[in-house]
């Protein structure tokens, strides 16, 4: 049987436990092409890739693949990290950041948006019809009503009650960040062989008001070069900001490294210049422009969905600690 260490050299990566690893970048990636494909953080990625894929598998473009698939976790009053029912900032307020990144290095943003359900929508508008690729705060949301989207109160009773207990119990203060925070990133494959990416997300809970962090930074959260491959990031946005994270990935992958050898080295930068890298999650998810998907955490527990024409899994990242 495989034991980790063995596992991990199976994948050409060397151990990962205490010491921090050079990456083993391995050949090329083969030309057997895996496509469509669509890749989605969490295990919420499963249903939001199921939307994504009827618009795959019929033949549609990457780009409204990857926004069908960030609108799912938006629409998901349940969950508590994305969209509606998102947790909200220390003033009790949610506020939505996301981007979106096409076949063509169009790319745009809105950040510490309110009131508007799918940001990831938004954000193409800013793309598709505005001369931008970053709007934030009452700035997005002006825009967004421009543009016929309408305002809801994005709290719901749930999220509204763990703001009420936090606030009794931290006094207001927005405190060191480690709670659940589960930002969605998607990036796809369609027929035709291109690439597009989107991330979206209420950030972490609690935060100062009008804290942006990294998934509508452009880079950071989200980066897609159809020469290339692409990739997106979830955790402490902080932290994926200060090594420019996805764009790092894509151009390790560039330079010959497997996707996951490319998050791994993303994870292993941010672990030697964070001394408090034990302490906060981070996870990149990539995938090449040949279809092979990877991914690399700081912490156990990072999953991504995976769908192809074989069907959709969850599959275990592999972590740093
Ligand atoms: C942020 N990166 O706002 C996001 C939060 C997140 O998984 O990804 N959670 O920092």
């Amino acid at each position: 049987m495989l034991n980790r260490r063995n596992l991990l050299k199976s994948f050409g990566i060397a151990a990962v436990a205490t010491t921090l690893p050079e990456i083993s970048v391995t050949a090329k990636a083969n030309e057997n092409s895996v496509k469509p494909i669509v890749v989605s953080t969490w295990n919420f990625g499963i249903a939001a890739n199921a939307d994504a894929w009827k618009i795959l598998n019929a033949g549609g473009r990457a780009l409204d693949a990857v926004e069908a698939g960030a609108k799912v976790p938006e629409a998901d009053p349940n969950n508590q990290s994305v969209g509606l029912g998102g947790l909200p900032d220390c003033d009790g307020i949610v506020s939505l950041d996301a981007c979106i990144m096409d076949e063509n290095g169009n790319c745009s943003s809105v950040m510490a948006l309110e009131n508007i359900v799918h940001a990831v929508s938004v954000a193409r508008k800013v793309m598709e019809r505005s001369p931008h690729v970053q709007i934030a705060g009452t700035g997005a949301l002006q825009f967004a009503l421009s543009q016929g989207f309408t305002k809801e109160d994005l709290l719901t009773e749930a999220s509204r009650k763990a703001w009420e207990k936090w606030k009794s119990e931290n006094h207001y203060e927005p405190i060191k960040q480690n709670v659940g925070h589960d930002t969605i990133g998607i990036l796809a494959i369609d027929a035709a062989g291109n690439l597009s990416g989107a991330c979206t997300t209420s950030g972490l809970a609690w935060k100062y008001h009008g804290r942006v962090g990294d998934s509508p930074i452009i880079g950071a959260g989200l980066f897609v070069d159809n020469e290339v491959g692409a990739a997106c990031a979830t955790g402490k946005g902080e932290s994926v900001v200060k090594i420019c994270g996805s764009h790092t990935i894509v151009e390790l992958m560039r330079q010959g490294a497997t996707p996951q050898a490319a998050c791994q080295e993303a994870v292993k930068r941010i672990a030697k210049k964070q001394k408090d890298y034990r302490d906060f999650q981070v996870a990149f998810l990539a995938i090449n422009r040949n279809g092979e998907a990877g991914a690399f955490a700081i912490q156990k527990g990072f999953q991504y969905a995976k769908t192809t024409s074989s069907g959709s899994e969850l599959v275990n990242g592999m972590s740093l600690l």
